[in-house]
């Protein structure tokens, strides 16, 4: 099934690119994190204004994926409750595309130590990634494959990399359909939450987004899943999909303009996938 084949693209490239800002250059082996992004303009002060669209999932609804796609080989899912996504807040203010982001238990502070237990091996933790991921052009032959959603020209992630940094950004364009080959990148900004919290508000300057990749007053295709990444004592990856969250399968986004304004609502746009 296509969608399966593609599903591990998307956090690979999220994945690709933490590794890339990690090892950039030659000098220090280690140089740290690049200082977090912060955008000159306030905070609305009523976040509550802000929302127009809003995805709720499951409670403790954490999926095992098989081997084949990177998953644990256990009986059951293995209880990670910082990637159980349980609510997707979406609106657009101004210059920005906002979303909160709410967890069915704490983003960990710092790697998270699995004790061996039964066939569980021993491992640790050390990063998660969400994201949103959409079909802007209404043309599913156009961009890269994922879960729940194909034909994705854009999508907003929001990762944390344990005790190190968090990763907030957007990828755009995928002229070979491979989404660890962007065109675009921009980086977005943490507002609240992260570590420590069950939440997470952040931020995507969208005013520099061709209209094509974010068209405000459409209804779009939207995806989104949630996974942690675990290794094993040497340091090796263990399981890409160590704990994995579908929040959003085949949904549709429409795009408010910022305002929550009903009447800005636009249907023009050809349908050919009759929806
Ligand atoms: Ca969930
Ligand atoms: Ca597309």
């Amino acid at each position: 099934m296509a969608s399966k084949r593609h599903l591990r693209w998307i956090p690979c490239a999220i994945a690709v690119l933490a590794l890339t800002a990690c090892q950039n250059g030659t000098g220090p082996v280690n140089p740290g994190p690049p200082p977090p992004t912060t955008f000159e303009e306030p905070w609305p002060e009523d976040m509550s204004t802000v929302w127009t669209e809003s995805f709720s999932d499951g409670l403790g609804d954490q999926e095992a994926l098989p081997p084949e796609m990177a998953g644990p080989p256990y009986a059951d899912p293995v209880a990670f409750p910082a990637i159980d996504v349980t609510e997707i807040q979406l609106g657009v203010r101004g210059d920005f595309l906002y979303m909160e982001v709410r967890y069915a238990g704490p983003v960990p502070n710092d790697i998270v130590h699995v004790q061996p237990d039964g066939e569980i091996e021993e491992q640790w933790v050390t990063n998660q990634g969400m994201n949103i991921a959409l079909n802007t052009d209404d043309d599913q032959a156009t961009g890269g494959g994922g879960e729940g959603v194909q034909g994705i020209d854009i999508f907003f992630a929001v990762g944390f990399d344990y005790g190190v940094r968090h990763n907030v950004y957007a990828n755009w364009s995928f002229p070979d359909s491979d989404l660890h080959h962007p065109e675009f990148h921009m980086d977005g900004e943490l507002g609240q939450g992260g570590p420590g919290y069950d939440f997470a508000l952040v931020r995507y300057e969208i005013s520099q987004l061709p209209e094509v990749f974010f068209p405000i007053g459409l209804e779009v295709e939207i995806g989104s899943w949630s996974e942690a990444e675990s290794f094993d004592a040497a340091g090796e990856l263990l399981y890409h999909h160590f704990a994995f969250d579908r929040v959003i399968d085949e949904g549709l986004w429409f795009i408010a303009n910022g305002q929550g304004d009903a009447d800005s609502r636009v249907s023009s746009r050809p349908n050919p996938l009759g929806r």
